[in-house]
């Protein structure tokens, strides 16, 4: 909130002499463009083109000119700067200045030490004394940090005692450095991204099937006559893909699929579309039942079937583990399609989606009277948090079948959540070969070697050093009431209780001596995790532009620099120097970097990814050839470029999209991601035997996961104006009013069975939370019940009958309590997304009467 901000209505002009600096927004993965200005309050530029730094002259058109919530005073060294937080009218993603209501407003989010809303930003390291967190300095932060590692992995000779929990996304420099920390220098497999508990893909089908994750570029959005958009929704939470490429520039009908009707499901339907509102969890019977109705009427493309799908099973079981258990030929495939579960009438009963309509899709799908099929496939967490491989690999079917893909307008893509910068130097391979403690068991496979789950490590112990970066594993984890109780049990043992570093060796080693653990949290604010915290560690938050220089790929593999602009908190560090502080504490050599753009030109120079999808290759050689660093060179790449990137004519060159047809550029030396180049049909079948020893398939776990009696499903998800654990907007006051606590959808007549009104405070309880070690535990949490009146619901209601939905991710009142430990044995990927409840009134709350309960889902007719 910027309360003490006097410019809320009025935005100040900037001088000539503003310093400017590019980058893209701190939020999703769009990655539109902005620019920052950043002077010294007292000064001002004129309203004519050469007096101000924005070079328009005042009035100026829509896009051109700032809104006041782009606007911010911050201070820094007690002088007072304003800054300008503006969409790049000029760069390609969000060409002409569109923005969401995220990114618009990300000015107001700047740190400032005289903003009482950022009292609680992390400014000192500290380490909890006796219950009690207590200022230290940062040499006695990283000795603690050094002491409970080598303790934790008894001095180097067990690596698995330490565990790390980092984010996927962010910079390439930082999760380097980090990823460096874990598998280099320690030599721990234990590695957990922000999302999900282990290194795996969250697309198996996709990566098995030899397709890129990101494969696509925006403007295909604009030029595809179908877009299926499965458990995605761009328009909450991706927003300049739907507002400018799918709704401005494009003409698409859209294939809606989630259960519920929501905002872009009437406008699929108001605009030549479909919304196939199927049952929870059932995606993997409807997508089937797509193909195969698309097979029966011979509308799949046969020809690129027969030249770019693999149809031979020994080579298939060649490629490895993962086809030998999953891969299928063409063939084989049909067969599975041939199920009589997969007929449209009989999917119809499970999924809940009528048998016509099914065969609508197919037909949107499949354009058997179009001269090529020009669908784009889009998928995200209503897919990829559930039957994972099943989910993703039905996509990837459907893709293939209609050989759409690689061509413009065509595709298939994550709708992605993140902007990402995961970058290694390769060492986890080994790491995990080695050390992982974790297999596999399928039907034809057995004891192959997997990445760790991290949380399950948490759980049983092997991790006694769990070391958190840049997320809230204790709220974002599965099951999380119940990890809690595990990771509040073993951090409780002995406590340091002076700040002595000897006493703090001291009181760590009993505790682990114990069976205990230590929590490092490194964090910009406390958040649910840092209850269980021993040592916490400031960061400086260079996604909003504390710091140095950075880089990373949006969507589109579209690579840039972001160019820091401010210094945040003067005791934060950025997270890359805290790595190396660590790492050269335990013995590391190489790890003694100056800045970020050290780590980037050693990044361009030694670890390009060559021949990967996001191949930096080019970068190194333009550079050398303008006589450049990367990363100096990288500054005047101010469009970003397309990943992978190659060298031309002393220059970098992108690549607008991965898999195209022979005699473009191919990416990997081959059009699909396997050795002969040739695409693979996934096995993805409701009746998959996910434990071989008791022969339990999806469809067991899918009755086991279902609710009982009086409960309902509980899923979840995003709300277009919220950004995660809410970190920032928790702090912003539009977003308080607007959603002052976490809510809970329900359909009229789920809330009149149990008396409930709009804007009661309900609890929802599931007493049968799936453990992943087949115990049950329980979890529940509050939410205000947000039910539309039917007057109100002039396009239906958004949960049907047997459904609620809530945020996922809000303070205090955390849905992922209720939420099941299933993963997907071949590839741990939680279920976060089938959790169930009892929902039960408990009283008026507190906001019934200043919230809105009026419809999220009307569209445009
Ligand atoms: N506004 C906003 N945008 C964001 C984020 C944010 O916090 N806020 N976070 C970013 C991140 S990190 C991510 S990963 C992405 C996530 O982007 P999405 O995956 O699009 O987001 P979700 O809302 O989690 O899930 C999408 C949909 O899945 C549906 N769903 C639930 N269960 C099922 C099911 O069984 N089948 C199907 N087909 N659908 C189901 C939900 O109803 C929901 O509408 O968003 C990114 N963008
Ligand atoms: N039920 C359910 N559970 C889910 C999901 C779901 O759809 N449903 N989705 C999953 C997904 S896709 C996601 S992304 C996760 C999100 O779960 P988390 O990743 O735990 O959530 P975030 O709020 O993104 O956490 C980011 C944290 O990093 C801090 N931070 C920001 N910048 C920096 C920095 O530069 N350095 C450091 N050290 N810290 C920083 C912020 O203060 C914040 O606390 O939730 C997962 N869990
Ligand atoms: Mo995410």
């Amino acid at each position: 909130m910027a309360a003490d901000n006097p410019n809320t209505s009025e935005v100040p002009i900037p001088p000539t002499g503003a310093e400017r600096s590019t980058r893209s927004c701190r939020y999703c993965i769009v990655g539109c463009g902005y620019e920052v200005y950043k002077w010294p309050v007292g000064e001002e530029g004129g309203p004519s083109a050469d007096e101000n730094a924005l070079g328009i002259d005042y009035p100026a058109g829509y896009g051109e000119w700032p809104s006041p919530n782009m606007h911010e005073i911050i201070q820094e060294n007690g002088q007072e700067y304003h800054v300008l937080f503006k969409p790049d009218t000029e760069y390609p993603v969000n060409e002409g200045g569109s923005h969401s209501v995220r990114g618009g407003t990300q000015a107001q989010s700047l740190y400032s030490p005289n903003n009482e809303d950022y009292d609680d930003r992390l400014k000192q390291p500290q380490i909890r004394i006796g219950g009690d967190l207590v200022t230290v300095d940062w040499d006695t932060a990283i000795e603690a940090w050094a002491r409970a590692t080598e303790i934790a992995t008894e001095n180097g000779e067990n690596p698995n005692g330490y565990g790390q929990k980092l984010y996927f996304y962010q910079f390439i420099e930082n999760t380097f450095a980090g990823t460096k920390l874990c598998h280099d220098v320690i030599g721990s497999p234990n590695w957990g991204g922000h999302n999900r508990p282990a290194l795996t893909t969250e697309v198996p089908g996709l990566v098995n099937a030899g397709l890129a994750q990101w494969s696509y570029a925006y403007e295909d959005a604009a030029e595809a006559d179908t877009i299926v958009l499965a458990g995605a929704d761009p328009k909450e939470n991706q927003d300049v893909i739907f507002s400018k490429w799918i709704n401005e520039e494009g003409d698409a009908d859209i294939v809606f699929i989630d259960p519920r009707k929501k905002f872009t499901a009437n406008y699929a339907e108001n605009n030549g579309g479909i919304h196939l509102q199927v049952n929870e969890a059932t995606d993997p019977i409807l997508l089937n039942a797509i193909a195969r109705h698309i097979v029966d009427q011979g509308w799949h493309d046969e020809g690129f079937i027969e030249e770019w799908v693999m149809d031979n099973r020994e080579t298939i079981d060649e490629e490895g583990w993962y086809q030998e258990e999953f891969g299928l030929t063409p063939e084989e495939y049909y067969d599975l399609l041939d199920d009589s579960r997969y007929a449209p009438e009989n999917a119809a009963e499970t999924t809940g989606v009528p048998a016509e309509d099914i065969r609508e899709a197919a037909e949107l799908i499949a354009q058997p009277d179009a001269d090529e099929t020009n669908t784009l496939f889009m998928l995200e967490k209503g897919l990829i948090w559930g039957w994972s491989h099943e989910n993703t690999g039905a996509m990837a079917n459907l893709t293939l079948i209609t050989g759409s893909v690689g061509r413009p307008g065509t595709g298939i893509t994550r709708a992605g959540g993140h902007q990402e910068g995961f970058w290694t130097n390769g060492a986890e391979g080994d790491a995990i070969a080695e050390r992982s403690t974790q297999t596999f068991d399928g039907e034809k496979v057995e004891g192959v070697t997997v990445p760790p789950n991290t949380v399950e490590r948490v759980r049983d112990g092997e991790i006694k050093h769990w070391h958190v970066i840049g997320n809230d594993p204790a709220r974002h984890s599965y099951a999380t009431q119940d990890l809690r109780n595990s990771i509040r049990e073993r951090t409780s043992g002995a406590q340091p209780q002076t700040a002595d570093i000897d006493e703090i060796e001291r009181a760590f080693r009993e505790r682990i001596e114990n069976g205990g653990m230590v929590v490092t949290h490194q964090e910009l604010y406390p958040n649910t995790t840092t209850q269980y915290a021993d040592i916490l560690l400031p960061a400086k938050a260079v996604e909003s532009g504390e710091g140095g220089d950075y880089h990373r790929w949006n969507g589109e593999r579209r690579f840039r620099q972001y160019q820091g602009f401010m210094e945040g908190p003067s005791g934060a560090k950025e997270d890359w120097e805290i790595f190396s502080m660590m790492g050269q504490r335990l013995g590391a050599d190489d790890m003694d970097w100056e800045s970020s753009r050290e780590i980037f030109n050693l990044i361009a120079e030694e670890y390009p990814g060559a021949g990967g999808d996001h191949s930096l290759e080019g970068i190194a050689p333009a550079a050398e050839a303008n006589d450049m660093t990367p990363a100096e060179y990288m500054e005047t790449v101010e469009e970003g470029v397309q990943q992978p990137i190659y060298e031309e004519n002393g220059e970098v060159q992108g690549t607008p999209r991965i898999h195209a047809p022979d005699g473009e550029r191919e990416v990997m030396d081959h059009r699909f991601h396997t050795s002969t180049g040739e695409a693979i049909f996934q096995r993805v079948d409701w009746d998959r035997v996910v434990d071989p020893d008791d022969g339990t398939t999806i469809g067991d776990v899918y009755e086991q996961l279902s609710p009982g009696e009086d409960e309902i499903w509980v899923t979840n998800g995003r709300l277009q104006h919220l950004w995660q654990n809410m970190y920032t907007h928790q702090r912003l006051e539009y977003v308080q009013k607007r959603f002052p606590q976490n809510i809970l959808q329900l359909h009229p007549n789920d809330a009149a069975d149990r008396e409930i009104e709009a804007g009661d405070l309900v609890e929802i309880v599931n007493d049968d939370v799936l453990n992943i070690h087949g115990e049950n535990t329980e979890g529940s949490f509050t939410a205000v019940a947000y039910v539309v009146d039917e007057d109100d619901a002039a396009q239906g209601q958004a949960v049907s009958e047997g459904l609620a939905y809530t945020y996922w991710l809000y303070p205090d009142q955390v849905n992922n309590d209720v939420n099941p430990a299933y993963l997907d044995p071949a590839n741990p990927n939680p279920g976060y997304k089938y959790g169930k409840g009892r929902i039960r009134r408990l009283g008026e709350s507190e906001v019934k009467d200043e919230m809105s309960f009026k419809p999220m889902n009307i569209a445009p007719e």
